[in-house]
């Protein structure tokens, strides 16, 4: 670790890398730039960062500009959020609005009739610190994927993210959710030629869940370990936790970091899935779900 840089920069880099929308980066960048090393040898790393904030805001106007034109025709999508943007989808008075609620605490509009959602509802779940985004859908019908009740936007959503979940009651439900996905080119757990693979599973909101079980479950579907990174000589920050791919070493943990700690990187100490308690490990150690990892660089 670089001596001239202090650990509330490391983290506003770490807030950088995991922001998922250009306004959170820019936050971060502000950040960042208040907290950089002001003697002269910081000079290239200010420079760089004001380069950026001028880049992001240039992109941010350019967005705001293309909305306003846009206006009444604005898009449904949903800006990615979190280590993973899952969708809820089910046909009208499914429970959708009922599951999100369930696991988010998202006060969405639960009601006896149908359509009752009409744009996505976007609730963060938090799993160990981490946060994953679940994006309820307005609700599919069969001839989704023909154009009814908007189906095709609803679907592009779904095309978009990491993973997907069924809310049906019945066989028959989910049967119709599966086809319309099936017709707009999205297939489930199993490849098809010229379809997009997602991960799915299927659920009944109105029966009773264990939400921690239900919780590891819908992480699961990202194909993804959480990682937590602790300073040599400090605590561990679960606040802030890293969504790296499956099978990710140590070296992914400090490319993730900065990008010259995977040249710079000596070792690392692991604390979790290794056998001993802060056990120091090659570069290339895979790591498992909820490890602990000090980079020493
Ligand atoms: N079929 C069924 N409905 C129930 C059950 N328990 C509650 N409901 C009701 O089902 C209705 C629909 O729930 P929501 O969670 O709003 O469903 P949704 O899928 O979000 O609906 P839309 O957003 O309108 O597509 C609510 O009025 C619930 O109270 C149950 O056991 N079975
Ligand atoms: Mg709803």
């Amino acid at each position: 670790m670089p001596s001239n840089v202090s650990f509330e920069y490391e983290n506003a880099v770490s807030e950088y890398q995991q922001a998922a929308s250009p306004e959170a980066k820019l936050a971060a960048l502000q950040k960042m730039k208040s907290m950089a090393p002001g003697h002269k040898g910081g000079e290239n790393l200010r420079k760089d960062i004001n380069k950026k904030i001028a880049g992001l805001k240039k992109d941010i106007d350019k967005r705001k500009k293309i909305e306003k034109k846009k206006g009444s025709r604005e898009s449904i999508a949903v800006r990615k959020e979190g280590i993973g943007q899952i969708v809820l989808i089910g046909l009208p008075n499914s429970g959708k609005s009922t599951l999100l609620n369930f696991i988010t605490g998202v006060g969405t509009t639960v009601a006896p009739y149908p359509f009752s959602t009409k744009k996505p509802v976007v609730g963060m779940m938090d799993y160990f610190g981490g946060k994953v985004q679940l994006v309820e859908l307005p609700a599919i019908v069969e001839g989704s994927s023909d154009g009814k009740a908007d189906g095709p936007q609803v679907l592009s959503i779904a095309r978009n993210s990491d993973a997907i979940i069924l809310v049906a009651s019945d066989k028959n439900q989910e049967k119709v959710l599966v086809e319309e996905l099936n017709k707009s080119g999205i297939c489930l757990n199993k490849k098809q030629e010229k379809k997009e693979l997602k991960k799915s599973f299927t659920i009944n909101a109105f029966e009773e869940q264990d939400l921690e079980k239900l919780r590891e479950e819908i992480f699961s579907l990202l194909d993804k370990i959480l990682i937590y990174t602790k300073k040599p000589g400090s605590k561990a920050d679960y606040d802030m936790p890293f969504g790296l791919p499956l099978h990710s070493t140590t070296k992914d943990v400090a490319r993730h970091l900065h990008k010259d700690f995977e040249k710079k990187l000596k070792f690392a100490r692991v604390w979790g899935s290794t056998k001993f308690e802060g056990q120091r490990v090659s570069k290339d150690y895979e790591l498992k779900n909820k490890d602990i990892v000090e980079i020493f660089a």
